[in-house]
């Protein structure tokens, strides 16, 4: 009855897996982007993909409003996403994940890409981001593909936070 997920913390298996297409937009995958889009603003994050509260089809949901400053709620839900374009130009910036608490890292990602994707009402749309959003649209795909930001990192700085977030966990401090 609960209407949040527990979030996955690293080291976990469905963290690696491939989440697979969803056939339709049903009522069942409504309620999972709606529930989702609850463990996110409680979290708080400003995206969440389906691996990251142990489901595996390709579900995400972002929102990038602000409302600790007032900011009206603009939740976007997608399944089935693709990149359809992306820029030659990249951009660096910080990112973090709520499967990773607490760690930080700078990424570098085509700076624009233009995603595919089925909405909250199962209709085709589409959505072209830049600036954080475009950064949080292709992490929460990568998660969907078993991919994290630290994958993008040398595999001693990937080994560092990998770690700092065991002994989080061995402290409780999550
Ligand atoms: O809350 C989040 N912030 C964030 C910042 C920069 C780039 C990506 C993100 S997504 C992250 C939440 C999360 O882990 N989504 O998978
Ligand atoms: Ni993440």
């Amino acid at each position: 009855m609960s209407n949040s997920y527990d979030i996955i913390i690293v080291p976990d298996p469905v963290l690696k897996q491939t989440a697979q297409p969803v056939s339709k937009v049903d009522a069942a995958v409504q309620k999972q982007m709606d529930k989702m889009l609850a463990t996110m603003y409680e979290a708080p994050g400003i995206g969440l993909a389906a691996n990251q509260v142990n489901l595996l089809n390709r579900v995400l949901v972002m929102d990038l409003a602000r409302k600790d400053e007032g900011e009206a709620p603009t939740p976007i839900c997608m399944a089935n996403p693709e990149i359809i374009w992306e820029s030659e130009e990249l951009s660096v910036m910080q990112e973090g994940c709520l499967s990773i608490p607490q760690q930080y890292a700078d990424v570098e990602r085509p700076a624009r890409v233009r995603v595919k994707y089925l909405n909250r009402e199962g209709k085709q749309d589409e959505l072209e981001a830049d600036g954080l959003l475009s950064h949080c649209v292709q992490h929460e795909i990568d998660h969907l593909n078993g991919v994290l930001f630290v994958d993008y990192l040398s595999s001693l700085k990937r080994n560092m936070m990998l770690r700092k977030v065991q002994k989080l966990k061995k402290q409780m401090v999550l």
